[in-house]
């Protein structure tokens, strides 16, 4: 019977309790919500939210942006004069390079090694273009005209994943 009463008398402890954080908890809601709509509180959600958007935007976004300035970029390369103009370019993983041969006769993109770079024979005005994915140092030629070279420096990328 004791241990009953004793159970009663904290269940009412915790119900009066509960009773008075409610009966607290009340007041502050009621407070902050009429001074809420007079504006107080409107501008305060609306103030932190500007101040984390503004934060974010000025703070991380550019910076995601200028990290995301990484994202693939496209450079062109003239073939004009028997030449690659310009004959060097560095360029980060996951850029591409088009050349398009702007001379009356033919040539090409072919690697000095390897298979990274092999076009066909390029008519005027026809252009030839490529993916960089992994990082490194290729030189290429024209197998037309021997004289004809060029260097693709392709520096990491962390923000590229080859697809
Ligand atoms: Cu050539």
């Amino acid at each position: 019977m004791k241990a009953r009463i004793l159970v009663v008398i904290i269940i009412l402890i915790v119900l009066v309790l509960g009773g008075i954080a409610v009966y607290v908890m009340q007041p502050q809601t009621a407070v902050d919500s009429p001074s809420g709509n007079g504006g107080s509180t409107n501008k305060q959600p609306d103030d932190s939210t500007n101040e984390q958007s503004n934060g974010s935007v000025n703070g991380q976004t550019p910076e995601t942006n200028s990290g995301t300035a990484v994202k693939p970029e496209t450079y062109n390369i003239a073939i004009k004069s028997s030449a690659f103009s310009p004959k060097t370019l560095e360029i980060k993983a996951g850029d591409s390079v088009v050349w398009q041969n702007q001379d009356f006769t033919a040539h090409t993109v072919t690697s000095n090694s390897g298979s990274e770079l092999g076009s066909t024979n390029l008519a005027q005005s026809q252009s030839y273009s490529h993916q960089f994915d992994t990082p490194g140092i290729y030189t290429y030629h024209c197998r037309i005209h021997s004289s004809m070279q060029g260097t693709i420096t392709v520096a990491p990328n962390p923000d590229y994943t080859p697809s």
